[in-house]
């Protein structure tokens, strides 16, 4: 006979890595990747400049010092910064109605209306964050940079998005080699105002908790093509709806071109292409509909092997661990 044990977190093989179970566990999500900050990455375009990488420093601290349940830091941005940020909005807002998905639009068109979204200055994290709790439970917190696959992915299981506060450097605003809040502002937020593509991040979060770090892998590459470089058809139209693309107006300019391959998005085939961090993707992946993606998503983690099962309790925000005996 079988019955369902609740093994109140604490995971059955000691093989299983750390996850968090409730809210306040993602204090520990904490683990940066510091290969294109522009204290590491001598091609960053700050790279040789110290007031930006002092610039830089003072925002990562307000990120290391945050706790969840704190209120989200604000950041003075200075003129420099705003006038960025403005030439970013700019150039990309004139293209998003011809190249963008609608739902893309329609949670920008939102966030301009309810959140001061504009060319005139940067959004605070703590207003953004309130909107989309509003829109679809998920909510924002500090990070330095870019984080960990497994930190990042365990923190969307709790409808946490982690988002960069600091700006890519002047010189460049067409690109970053690492997320800004250009890329996590205008690229991911508008997307997360809708429900059904908030459902499936938090479900790519749920199936990365204890996952192998294989698993993680091949979650973090499904992500990849979908969050960050999907493309998809709408009335028979290619349409951008990842925020990699939709906050890089050189790449985005270029995946809808006929230069780069266009394959169907299917997860099995997905999970083995490699993927490009350092330049353009020569493979970008067509979904139908996000309904199709969460359903193909769905599929997929539901094949991946774990030796306890999860439950989320959306009442507590929590993760209960349940084994099957
Ligand atoms: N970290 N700050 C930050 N922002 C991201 O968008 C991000 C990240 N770490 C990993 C990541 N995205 C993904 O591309 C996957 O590796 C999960
Ligand atoms: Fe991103």
């Amino acid at each position: 006979m079988r019955s369902l044990r609740k093994v109140v977190c604490s995971v059955p093989e000691e093989k299983v890595s750390w996850f968090p179970c409730q809210m306040k566990d993602l204090d520990r999500c904490n683990l940066l990747v510091t290969k294109f900050d522009p204290n590491m990455d001598h091609e960053h375009p700050g790279f040789n400049d110290s007031a930006y990488r002092k610039r830089r420093s003072v925002i990562a601290e307000l990120a290391f010092a945050h706790k969840q349940f704190d209120p989200l830091p604000v950041v003075d941005y200075t003129t420099e910064e705003v006038s960025t940020w403005g030439e970013v909005y700019r150039q990309l807002r004139g293209v998003y109605p011809s190249v963008a998905c609608r739902q893309f639009l329609d949670g920008l068109q939102q966030l301009e209306r309810e959140c001061g979204y504009g060319e005139q200055r940067i959004p605070q994290i703590r207003d953004v964050s309130a909107f989309l709790k509003g829109k679809t439970g998920f909510q924002l917190r500090p990070v330095a940079g870019l984080l960990s696959a497994r930190d990042f992915l365990a923190s969307l299981a709790f409808r946490v998005f982690q988002c960069t506060q600091y700006i890519r450097h002047g010189s460049a605003p067409m690109h970053s080699p690492e997320p800004d809040c250009c890329h996590e502002l205008l690229g991911h937020i508008p997307m997360l105002a809708d429900p059904e593509f908030a459902q499936f991040s938090q479900e790519m979060g749920l199936a990365s908790l204890g996952a192998s770090d294989e698993d993680i892998e091949k979650l973090s590459t499904l992500y990849w093509f979908t969050v960050e470089f999907g493309l998809c058809r709408e009335d028979g139209e290619l349409k951008a709806y990842g925020a990699g693309l939709l906050s890089s107006y050189g790449e985005l300019m270029y995946a809808l071109s006929k230069e780069p391959q266009h394959k169907a998005f299917d997860p099995e085939q997905t999970v083995l292409q490699p993927y490009q961090d350092q330049t353009y993707q020569p493979v970008y992946f067509v979904s139908e509909s996000f309904e199709d993606v969460k359903n193909k998503l769905r599929n997929y983690s539901a094949s991946i092997r774990r030796p306890f099962a999860l439950r989320y309790d959306a009442s507590t925000c929590s993760v209960e661990v349940t084994d099957s005996i």
